[in-house]
C-alpha cells in the first residue's frame, strides 16, 4: 500500500507501470498514462496562472473526462478543487464565488458572460472555459509539458471543498483533507474488493461525493477501469453491463432499471456488485432486485462532510432497510439529546468519528463548532438505531432536509425565494414520497391577496434555483397548520398530501 500523504500519489499508485492499460473505456477514453499526463498538463497550466498551494479552483462544467483530469491536476498543483453543479444559477454561483474566493474559475463557455459580475464581485483572478467536448480556453494546457511533479502536501492540507446546503439556507463549504479522501477510498477499495480487473459503470454527476470521491477515487485507487457516461442512461447502462463488473448509483438508478424488462439474471451476469447510497433504498427495491437478478444490492451510508461511514458487508448478510456496519476505521455511535450512547434498537442521533471526517466548514467556525465536537465526533443530523448484530438503520433526520433523486434540498432555501414574492404571505416546502425520486419537492403557499399564481412561483424559483431544488408541485392554501407554539407543522402537511404523487 502507498503511504504517501498526497492524495494523487495514493490514487496513482495502483496503476504505476500500467500506463498503457485502459482506465476509461470507449471512444475518447483514456489509458492511465494519458489520464495522468493530461492532469499534469492542467497542473502546469494552473501553476503558470499563479495558482498557489491552498488556492481554491472553482469548477462549474458539464461532466467530461477533462473535468476529472482537472480535478486531479488541481490537487497535483497543491490547490483545492471546488466542483459546482453545472445547473446552478448565476445567483447561486455568486454566493459560492464570494464565499470561497477562488483564484480561478473554470466554467462552460456558454455561461462565461453571464457569470462575469459574480466573478468580478468575488475578485477571481482567472476565468478559463471548458465545454463538454473538452474544448475551451483551458485547452491551453495541451501545450504544457507533462511530467509535473505533485506539489508536496501534508495529510491535513485541503484537497477539496464541497458545498453542502444547510438548514439555515446558507450553503457551507465542507473542507476535505488529503487524508480524509485517501483513507476513505482505501477503506472502500478493500471493503468492496475492488481490483484492477474491475470495470465500474460511472453514471453519476462528478460534483458530489458519490460520483467524484466514492466512484472515481475508488476506481483509480484500485487501478480499475471505468465506463464513463455523461449521465444516467438506461440504454447505455444495459449495454455496459455486458463488459462491466460494478455499478454505483442512487436508489433512483435501481428503481428505473427495475422498471425495464431488460433487467434479468442474464443481463447482469457479468456484474459482481451493485452499490446504492446517497438516499434511502426501499427494502422493496432491494428484494425486487434480488428476485430479478440474483444480486443483492449493497447499501452504504455517507455524507459530504464524512465521505462513507457505514456499509453492508461484501461477504455476509446485506440487510435490506439498513445501511450496514461501521466501516473499518470509522466509529459510529447513536446518542440521546444529552450525548449519552444508546443501546440496541433505540433511536437517537448518529455521530461519526474517524480519518474520513472533514476538517470543518470553510470560514464558518461557529457552524463547525455546532456540528463537529472537539473530540472529533461529527453530529450528522441523521437519526438512526443499531440492531443486535451492529447494523445501522437510518430512520429519519433531525435536519429539515429533502433528498430528491440523491440531491439534497434544504426547504429553507426554497422558502426564502418563494417568501420574497410580494403576493406570498408565507410558505412551507416539504418532501413527498415520489416513485422515481424517492422524495419530491412540494411548496405549500399562503397568498397575500388574490393575485398570486403558481406560474409566478415557478418563474421565481427557476430564476434563482437549480432545477433539482425547484418544486415539482405548488399548492396554494388558506393557512399553514401550526402547533401551540406557532411553529409550522410540516409533518401534518406531509400527512395531508402524502398521496399527491401516487
Ligand atoms: C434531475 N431533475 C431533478 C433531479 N434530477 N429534479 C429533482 N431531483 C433530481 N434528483 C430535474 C431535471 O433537471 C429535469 O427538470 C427533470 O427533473 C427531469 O429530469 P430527468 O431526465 O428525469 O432526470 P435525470 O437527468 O435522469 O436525473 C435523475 C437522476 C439524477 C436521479 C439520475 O438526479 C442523478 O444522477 N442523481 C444523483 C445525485 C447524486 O449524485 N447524489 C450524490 C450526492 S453525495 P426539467 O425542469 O427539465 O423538467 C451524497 C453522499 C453520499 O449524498 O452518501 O453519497
Ligand atoms: P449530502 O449532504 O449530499 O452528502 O447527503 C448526506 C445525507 O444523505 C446523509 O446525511 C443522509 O441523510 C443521506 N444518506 C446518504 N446515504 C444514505 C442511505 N444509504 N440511506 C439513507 N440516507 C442516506
Amino acid at each position: 500500500m502507498c503511504k504517501d500523504n498526497h492524495l494523487v500519489a495514493r490514487l496513482r499508485f495502483a496503476s504505476m507501470g500500467r500506463e498503457s492499460d485502459v482506465f476509461v473505456q470507449g471512444q475518447g477514453g483514456r489509458t492511465f498514462g494519458a489520464f495522468f499526463a493530461n492532469a499534469e498538463r492542467y497542473a502546469a497550466l494552473l501553476v503558470s496562472k499563479g495558482v498557489a498551494p491552498g488556492d481554491r479552483v472553482a469548477v462549474q462544467v458539464n461532466k467530461s473526462l477533462e473535468a476529472l483530469e482537472l480535478y486531479i491536476g488541481t490537487v497535483m498543483a497543491g490547490a483545492v478543487f471546488l466542483p459546482l453543479n453545472p445547473d446552478y444559477t448565476t445567483s447561486e454561483i455568486a454566493y459560492f464565488l464570494k464565499d470561497a474566493t477562488p483564484h480561478m474559475f473554470v466554467v462552460d463557455p456558454s455561461r462565461e458572460t453571464e457569470m462575469q459580475s459574480a466573478v468580478n464581485a468575488a475578485g477571481v483572478r482567472h476565468v478559463l472555459t471548458l465545454d463538454r467536448a473538452g474544448g475551451g480556453t483551458l485547452d491551453a494546457a495541451s501545450t504544457m509539458p507533462a511530467g509535473f511533479k505533485p506539489v508536496p502536501r501534508t495529510a491535513d492540507d485541503l484537497a477539496a471543498i464541497l458545498y453542502t446546503s444547510g438548514t439555515t439556507g446558507r450553503s457551507k463549504g465542507a473542507m476535505l483533507t488529503h487524508r480524509a479522501l485517501a483513507s476513505n477510498a482505501q477503506t472502500l477499495v478493500e471493503y468492496w474488493r475492488f481490483t484492477p480487473d474491475d470495470v465500474l459503470i460511472h453514471a453519476l454527476p462528478i460534483f458530489h461525493t458519490h460520483g467524484l470521491f466514492v466512484a472515481t477515487n475508488v476506481a483509480l485507487m484500485a487501478g480499475a477501469a471505468m465506463v464513463f457516461l455523461p449521465k444516467f442512461d438506461k440504454d447505455k447502462i444495459f449495454s455496459a453491463m455486458t463488459r462491466a463488473t460494478t455499478l454505483m448509483g442512487v436508489p433512483t438508478f435501481y428503481t428505473r432499471l427495475l422498471d425495464d424488462p431488460r433487467l434479468t439474471k442474464d443481463s447482469t451476469q457479468n456484474m459482481r456488485l451493485f452499490i446504492s447510497g446517497s438516499a434511502p433504498l426501499l427494502a422493496e427495491t432491494h428484494t425486487r432486485w434480488t428476485e430479478r437478478t440474483d444480486h443483492e444490492i449493497l447499501e452504504r451510508y455517507g455524507m459530504t462532510e464524512t465521505n462513507m461511514n457505514t456499509s453492508n458487508p461484501y461477504n455476509g448478510a446485506r440487510k435490506s432497510g439498513t445501511v450496514g456496519l461501521p466501516l473499518p476505521d470509522v466509529e459510529v455511535k447513536i446518542v440521546d439529546d444529552d450525548g449519552v450512547e444508546l443501546g440496541v434498537d433505540q433511536i437517537g442521533s448518529i455521530e461519526v468519528r474517524g480519518y474520513n471526517v472533514f476538517a470543518g466548514y470553510w470560514q464558518m467556525p461557529e457552524k463547525t463548532a455546532e456540528e463537529l465536537r472537539d473530540d472529533g465526533w461529527f453530529i450528522t443530523g441523521d437519526l438512526g438505531m443499531r440492531d443486535a448484530d451492529g447494523y445501522i438503520s437510518i430512520v429519519g433526520r433531525s435536519k429539515d432536509l429533502i433528498i430528491s433523486g440523491g440531491f439534497n434540498v434544504y426547504p429553507k432555501e426554497v422558502e426564502a425565494v418563494i417568501d420574497d414574492l410580494p403576493d406570498v404571505l408565507e410558505s412551507a416546502v416539504i418532501g413527498l414520497q415520489h416513485a422515481d425520486l424517492g422524495e419530491a419537492v412540494v411548496a405549500v403557499v399562503v397568498a397575500r391577496g388574490s393575485a398570486l399564481t403558481t406560474e409566478a412561483i415557478i418563474t421565481a424559483t427557476a430564476k434563482k434555483l437549480a432545477r433539482f431544488k425547484r418544486p415539482k408541485h405548488v399548492l396554494v392554501v388558506d393557512a399553514l397548520p401550526r402547533n401551540t407554539m406557532g411553529k409550522v407543522q410540516k409533518k401534518a402537511l406531509r400527512e395531508e398530501y402524502e398521496n399527491l404523487f401516487s
